[in-house]
Parts: structure tokens; sequence; C-alpha cells
């Protein structure tokens, strides 16, 4: 037996006791030895019933994600085990901690009965990961609670809590206290009361309550959603099987579906994702690192970023002070702030009494010196170098000793702001995305001296306010910023060659080609065409331009014409509300800037251009900011996009996905677009390391870089 299981006897008990730390997944060498375990306790018939129990913080998190991605992988050898498991003529009982996920909570089912200690969450969030649950948890569930709730559940993903648990008989009770003294106590109960074996595979589905044509309903709302996750359409195969087949049936479909999604490239994409997420965390040399105390956040400009900022913090329950130099922009800032927890009572989010406790943790000044006593003090205003240098000074002067000073900047430099405040240790770049309170991501910018520990501060920091945070070197726009110059730089010289914005937007959103959440047309017009022209007169006034006489010359010109976007009704499209429709006058300022600047027009642009026009440029600065050191992981950059852009996560972000369609045909698309279209200012050369990996048949993912 390995350590990882052991059988301990508890008098008349058995303790199948499971110790994988950090969260009790099960790898293969776990499902070993609980067959090992579970052998044991049948031939001895000395005990009389089975607990399982989990050391550490957790109970089982669900299968190990990692033994998927082996080509021969088989989840019989799991089922087996739990089959045997219900099979057993004792109680096997299940004390509950923590949280039980996916394979966890599949074990728990097949336990006769379940015990939770209280806090303990539940969930199937394999659908998160382009799965379903595979050994047996679409069979069992609705055994229990029945197919609309276990539809829910597992197509949601999401976890509930132990009373929603118990509610609906996932859970026999709830209870306080050691999860193994809870468990032997309610096992010695059980026994005491000669309680009998209960096994979920002997029941029926009730599906008294199913409307006739409820299957029928489901597929096509499945299929309406999301029709490139092919696991939630094989949930509800799974389900309609428990429905209408005995268990051994819809057991086996279920397995069948299951390792169908297992080997879909949705999957592994989303399995990717889960990993790079959490290892983006981690930042060379900073394992140990102690942390300052942050109980105070100050944040400067109550614009909507900042008012975004600030709700972020309150939410976390974190003293927030929010500061603005007019008075009306601060009514404006502190209005916002009301109105977003007020909207989250009404839609049933918060009750009134925790939206009072966050509003109380808001204070607001126009003074400076209401940011003195702040452990993190963000700037948030106006996008504009000599600006925020003066920002920065300002608060190095007013910040206590030992505080960190943070900027918010989407793309200046954060050295030279560091200098400004004179306190270059004690800064750092947080880059939150709009909405603030709503996106994920955080791109935390190094600066060259950034003390390490402002740095592991503010990573923690992030994950406390539920943001995934992703560390950038310092070079103009960052990680995500520099390379959706690329981006846009091409949507724009699409649209001088012809294309329209529709056609761009189009086939970078669809599901087939991309999925990106939007396109850069659509995605400047909500952001604001202004604030795109004002980025590239910045990056003009560095002296960081291509002397491109075309380059990203459109948006320029939109918005000198008025056309900034949905708030004047006008942008790359023409607004009637919400809808955008095409717009004859940005096709005739298109002509017209592309005669000026000849560059020729052409009707021939078809998606596959776009797309790789769009993408692999991208793709390629990537490499250099990888190449360079900015980024320290391949996966980062993934994470960015995905938490931060828009970039389908069925597609693992955009350097998976260059792996996914080859390094050597991304080198040769774009040798032949700079063959095609000229390469005058370089913007078609492969970067040194993508050129390098091509050469040599390797995957991005697999780079190193050194560790700054
Ligand atoms: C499944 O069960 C399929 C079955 O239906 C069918 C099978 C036949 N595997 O998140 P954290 C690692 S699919 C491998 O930072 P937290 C994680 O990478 C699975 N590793 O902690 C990290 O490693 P490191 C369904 C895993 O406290 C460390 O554990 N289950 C797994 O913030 C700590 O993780 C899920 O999808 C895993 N399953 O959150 C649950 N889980 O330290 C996935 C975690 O090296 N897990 N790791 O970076 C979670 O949601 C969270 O980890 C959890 C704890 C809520 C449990």
């Amino acid at each position: 037996m390995t350590k990882l299981v052991t059988l301990e006897r508890h008098g008349r008990v058995a303790v199948l006791r499971i110790a994988n730390p950090p969260v009790n997944a099960l790898s293969d060498a776990v499902l070993a030895g609980m067959r090992e375990a579970l052998a044991c306790f049948e031939q001895d018939r000395s005990f009389h019933a089975l607990l399982v129990h989990c050391d550490g913080r957790t109970f089982i998190a669900g299968a190990d994600i990692t033994v998927f991605d082996d080509p021969a992988y088989s989840a019989a050898p799991f089922n087996a085990l739990l089959n045997d498991m219900e099979a057993s003529d004792r109680p096997v009982v299940a004390v509950l901690h923590g949280t039980a996920l996916g394979g966890g909570l599949e074990v728990a089912l097949a336990c006769h009965y379940r015990v939770a200690i209280a806090g303990l969450r539940v969930g199937f969030p394999e659908v998160t990961l382009g799965l379903l649950p595979g050994a047996c948890g679409t069979q069992r569930l609705p055994r229990l609670c029945g197919i609309e709730f276990a539809l829910d559940m597992i197509q949601g993903g999401r976890m509930i809590d132990g009373g929603k648990a118990l509610a609906a008989g996932i859970v026999d009770d709830i209870v306080e206290g050691d999860p193994l003294a809870a468990g032997l106590a309610y096992t010695g109960a059980l026994l005491e009361r000669a309680a009998p074996v209960r096994r979920l595979c002997e029941l029926e589905v009730d599906t008294g309550q199913l409307a006739p044509d409820f299957f029928k309903q489901t597929y096509a709302a499945v299929a309406a959603r999301k029709p490139a996750y092919p696991a939630q359409r094989a949930i509800v195969q799974a389900l309609e099987a428990a429905a209408t087949l005995p268990f051994a049936e819809g057991a086996a479909l279920e397995a069948s579906v299951f390792l169908q999604a297992v080997h879909t490239p949705q999957s592994r994409a989303l399995r990717h994702l889960f990993f790079a997420e959490r290892q983006a965390g981690k930042i060379p040399g900073l394992a140990r690192q102690s942390l300052r105390p942050v109980a105070r956040v100050g944040v400067l400009g109550a614009g909507t970023m900042g008012s975004g900022i600030a709700i972020s913090f309150l939410q976390a329950g974190i003293a927030t002070v929010l500061v603005e130099a007019s008075g009306a922009a601060l009514e404006r800032g502190v209005g916002m702030i009301h109105k977003h927890f007020e909207t989250s009572v009404a839609r049933g989010k918060l009750t009134p009494q925790q939206c009072a406790q966050r509003l109380a943790l808001l204070t607001s000044s126009l003074d400076d010196q209401a940011l003195a006593d702040c452990d993190l003090v963000i700037e948030a205003v106006f996008e504009d170098l000599a600006l925020k240098r003066q920002v920065c000074a300002r608060l190095g002067a007013v910040c206590k000793p030992g505080a960190i000073i943070a900027t918010n900047t989407s793309t200046l430099d954060v050295d030279a702001l560091a200098a400004a405040s004179g306190r270059p240790a004690d800064f750092v770049g947080m880059h939150f995305f709009s909405p603030a309170n709503v996106m994920r991501l955080l791109e935390v910018v190094r600066g060259k001296h950034t003390a390490p520990e402002v740095l592991a501060t503010v990573m923690r920091l992030a994950g406390a306010i539920g943001k995934v945070a992703v560390v950038s070197g310092v070079c103009y726009g960052f990680i995500g910023n520099r390379m959706l110059a690329d981006y846009l730089r091409e949507t724009e010289m699409l649209l001088l060659e012809g294309a329209t914005p529709r056609q761009i937007d189009t086939a970078v959103e669809s599901w087939e080609m991309l999925g990106m959440a939007m396109g850069p047309c659509r995605m400047l017009d909500m952001a604001g065409v202004d604030v795109a022209a004002r980025v590239v007169d910045e990056q003009r006034l560095a002296g960081l331009l291509p002397p491109d006489p075309a380059y990203r010359v459109v948006v320029g010109a939109l918005a000198a014409c008025g056309r900034l976007g949905q708030k004047s009704a006008a942008g790359f499209y023409d607004y009637d509300g919400r809808t955008a429709l095409d717009s004859p006058a940005v096709t005739a300022l298109c002509e017209e800037i592309a005669r000026e600047r000849g560059v020729a027009r052409r009707g021939d642009i078809g998606r596959d251009e776009i797309v790789e026009r769009l993408l692999y440029p991208l793709i390629s600065e990537g490499c250099r900011i990888l190449q360079e050191g900015i980024a320290y992981r391949s996966g980062d950059i993934d994470v960015i996009w995905t938490a931060g852009y828009g970039f389908p996560d069925h597609r693992g972000g955009p350097m998976f996905m260059a792996d996914q369609v080859g390094l050597e045909r991304i080198v040769a698309r774009l040798e032949h677009y700079g063959a095609r279209r000229g390469n005058a200012f370089g913007y078609w050369t492969p970067a040194p390391l993508l050129a390098e990996l091509a050469r040599q048949g390797a995957r991005v993912s697999d780079w190193q870089a050194d560790t700054r």
C-alpha cells in the first residue's frame, strides 16, 4: 500500500485515509492505494464499516487533471473501484471537509452515507475543463436530486455550500469539528442503529416532473449557447441516459462521451489554462517572500477606472479611500460605487446588510492627505505621461514610509513613473482592465527597482480581490497592449485595403475561425475610438511609431471627425441604440486614407487572411516578449489574453494556439504575407525565437526563459 492511502483500524471502523497534498487529487497512485485499502477492508470481516477520510485542508478536489494528458488514459479503473465500494455489504461513509469536487464528489456519491463538516462546498467543475463528470457523477447525482438539479449543477460547474447540499440530499448531515473524529462519531452512530447500506445505483431517476420534450429543449438550448464546448452536449447525453437507461448502460454511455471530451482540443486548452493561471502566480526567486500588510487602500482618480478599482477592494472587505481633485468628479465616482452595490442588492447578489458593510468601508476626499495612512495607493488618473509623473511625485511625498505606490497605467514607462515618485523600491504597476471590478486580469508590472516584497504583496492581494495576476516586465504596453498593437495595426491596414469592420469582426468572432469575444472594431467602439487614438499619439510622442505613413491612421481620422465609438453613436460602425450598422461614411473615409497613403484596395480579402494577419504577428510579438524576459513563460501570455482580452479560452490563449497550429506554419504564413504585402517595416519578419523554435520543430509552451 502506498503512503498516499492507508487503512487504519479504529475499533470496528476501518478508516481509508488519503493524504495527497495539497488537494488530495486522485492520481493513479492514489486510486491504486484506494483499491488496495478497499480489498483489505473487504477481506477483514472484523470491520463493520469503512470511513473515507482525507488529511489536510480538503476532501478530494477531483481527479488529478494531469492524468488526462496520457493518450492511453482510461476512467475504467476509477469506475470499477467506485462500483466495488458501493457494492460493499457493510456501510461505507465519507466525511467531507473543505471541498468535494469532481471525482471527489463522485467518490462521496459512491459511499452509502456522507457527513459534511461545516464550511463544506461541493461541485462538479469538470465543465470548466471542457469535461463532464466521468466516474458516474452524471448517473448517481440525478438518482439523488433529479435531472433538473443535476443538469444545473453539472452544466454550471459552480460549487454549492453544505446547506444547499444537505437540502438536496447530497450530504446526510452537517457537523462541526475535526473531520476524523466527526466521521468516526457519525459512523459509530450508524452502526449503533444498524443503518443499512444504501446504493444510489439501485435507485430509479425520478422523471415524473420533467416536461415530455425536456431533453429536446435542453439540446437546443446547449446548441444555441456554446457550440464550441462539446462537453455541454455530452452532459445532456449522459443525463438523458441516466433518465432512460439502467445504471450500467448509462454509466457506459457516460464513459464513452467522457473519453471523447478528454481528447478534444477544447478540453486540452482549458486544462492548460487551469495550470497556467496557477503557474502565473509563481515568481521565480520569490517563493518565500515576506509580505507588507495591506489593510487600507487609496485610489487616486475617481473616473470609471478608479471607481471600478475601489469597488474591487470594497467587495473584498478592504477599507478604501477614494481621492479626486474635482468635487464633481468625486461625487460621480462615489455615486457609481453606491449604484454598483445597490444594484447588487436589487439583483439578490448582496443582502442590504452586506451592501451597508461594504459602503461603510468607503471614504472619499478632495485632499491627497487622506492617502497618508494607506498601505497601498493606486493612481488611476488620465493616461498622460506628464500628468502621471506629477501625480506619482505627489504620492511619493504624501504616502507613509513602507506604503506601496502603484500606477494603473496601461502603456506608460513604469520605471519613469517610479523615478518620479522618488521611491522606486515601493513602486509597482497594477494594470486593471475595464470594467475593473468585472475583468479578472491584473497585469502586475515589475519595475527595475520594485522591491521583491512589494511584488509578492501585490500578487497575494490580487488573489484576495479575485483577480488572476500576471507579472510583466517594463516595456511599452507591457505584455497585453504591446501584442494588441500588432493586432490593431493589421485591423486598420485591412480596413485600408478594403475589408469592412464587420468582415473583420465576424471573422475573428466566428467559433470555427477563432472565437474572440468581440472583434477589434466593436471593441474599439466600446472602449472609445478617441482613447485608442490618444494611445497612438502617446506612442508617436515617445518616438515609438514605425516610419510607416499608413500606421494606425484610421483611429485618429475617425476621432477627428467625432466618431468616438458607441458613446457618440458612431465609430467604426453607426449605432442605432446598441445595434451596430455598417457605415458608408467609414468606408469612404478608409478609401480616402488609402488613396492618400498609397495603399492599394482589393476585393479578395477572406476570413483566413483576416485571422492570420491579426493573429500571427501578435504571436510573433509574444515570442519577442518571451525572449526579452518581459513575460516569465508563454502560459502567462495565454492567461493575459484569455482573462483580459476576450481571447477564447477553448483555444488556450495565443501561445498555446500557436503550438496547435504549428510554429513552422506560422513562420511560413508570416513570410507569405511579407512577400505579398511587402515588408519595409519588418512587420512580417518572424521573431528570432519563433523562427528558431520552428526550425527545431519545438513548442513555444516548452520554452523556458532565464529568470530575470
Ligand atoms: C475530474 O475530477 C474528473 C472526474 O469527474 C472523472 C474522472 C474519471 N488536479 O487552486 P489552488 C493543484 S476533473 C491536479 O491553487 P486553492 C493546483 O494546480 C477535476 N492538481 O488552491 C495547485 O498546484 P500548485 C475536477 C490540482 O486552495 C494546488 O493544487 N476538479 C487539482 O485556491 C493548489 O490549488 C477540479 O476541477 C487537480 N484536480 O483552491 C477542481 N486541483 O500549488 C480543481 C488543484 O503546484 N481545483 N490542483 O500550483 C480547484 O478548483 C482548486 O484547486 C481548489 C483549491 C478549489 C480545490
